[in-house]
């Protein structure tokens, strides 16, 4: 038997949701940073094995905040649930481990739009590798059924992998019995643009310091093929003239060590040599502009 499914990865911000996806790719599709609200679009991570082909959806953190471009994030995650087989919640285990009151707050706003979902929602309760003391875990676990009733519960680690073999057997036992979509190499649908200048905004959201990275995005502006290697040029949209000069930094040096992290990962990407070149433009408060969102693909 052979099944096919799609899977909402569902959660608070930070929860781990884009490691757990490329977890079980053995390769990175989705960007990661210790900072909330990396993720800022639906990405699909497309898994292919023998017995099942699963499709992943990675959304944008769940969570309150206010703003256009927050409303564009929302509205990506509910959207990968209406199309979901199945629903992973993924919480912070080592979060509320330590913190047990913080847990309600933050899955609220999921709780309503998970029991409106219909199908089976399993809850992952991830990063135990970081709880020494494993006995905090139980009423992390505890908690999470009470604000999931009827829902499985799987403790794991998406950075050790511990667990995630455990938490895919119970999602598959819920996929429907279906052929392969995609070929068996195909593993996003994602455009490899799309995912180069995702590199870039990782390299962002890991450089620049507190609220900077939330208000820049990266737009593909110039993508040559040429015999020997592969040339871009990406913009990198600021939201403010006094942010532009903190992106590139003294001398240029901030620009230049985003540019060569993430030109050495988009060669890895495509496998081939790539000369990116980078430009910081100010796009005056674009993360309330509902037509620039649309331009970037943020929003539909
Ligand atoms: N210790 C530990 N850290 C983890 C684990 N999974 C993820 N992390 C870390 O948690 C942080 C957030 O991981 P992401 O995968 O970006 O989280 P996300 O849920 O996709 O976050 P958003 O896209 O912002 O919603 C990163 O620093 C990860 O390295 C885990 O199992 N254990
Ligand atoms: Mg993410």
């Amino acid at each position: 038997m052979h099944k096919f499914g799609v899977v909402a990865l569902m959660g608070p911000p930070n929860a781990g949701k884009s490691t757990l996806m490329n977890g079980y790719l053995g390769q990175k599709v989705a960007i990661i940073s210790p900072k909330p609200q990396t993720t800022r679009n639906r990405i699909s991570g497309i898994l292919t094995r023998d017995d099942a082909q699963v499709v992943f959806l990675d959304t944008p953190g769940v969570h309150r905040l206010r703003g256009k471009l927050n409303r564009f994030l929302l509205e990506s995650a509910w959207q990968a649930l209406s199309g979901a087989d199945v629903a992973v919640a993924l919480l912070d285990g080592a979060h509320y481990a330590a913190k047990p009151g913080a847990m309600e707050a933050d899955v609220k706003p999921l709780v309503e739009p998970l029991k409106g979902f219909g199908g089976p929602v399993i809850v992952g309760i991830n990063k135990v590798d970081a709880v020494k003391d494993k006995a905090r875990l139980l009423p992390v676990m505890e908690n999470a059924a009470r604000f999931f009733p009827g829902a499985e519960i799987v403790p794991l680690s998406a950075v050790s992998g511990d667990g995630r073999e455990q938490l895919l057997s119970r999602v598959l036992t819920h996929l429907p019995e279906g052929p392969a979509m995609y070929p068996e190499d195909q593993v996003s649908t994602a455009p490899v643009r799309f995912l180069a200048a995702e590199i870039v905004r990782e390299k962002l959201f890991l450089e620049l310091r507190q609220e900077l990275p939330y208000s820049t995005a990266v737009e593909i502006e110039h993508w040559a093929e040429e015999p020997e290697r592969v040339v871009i040029n990406a913009v990198i949209y600021v939201a403010r003239d006094t942010h532009k000069s903190m992106v590139i930094g003294k001398g240029g040096a901030m620009l230049k060590k985003i540019g060569s992290a993430a030109r050495v990962e988009i060669e890895e990407l495509l496998e081939q040599k790539v000369r990116l070149e980078l430009w910081v433009k100010v796009r005056q408060d674009w993360t309330e502009d509902p037509g620039f969102l649309r331009a970037l693909g943020l929003g539909e």
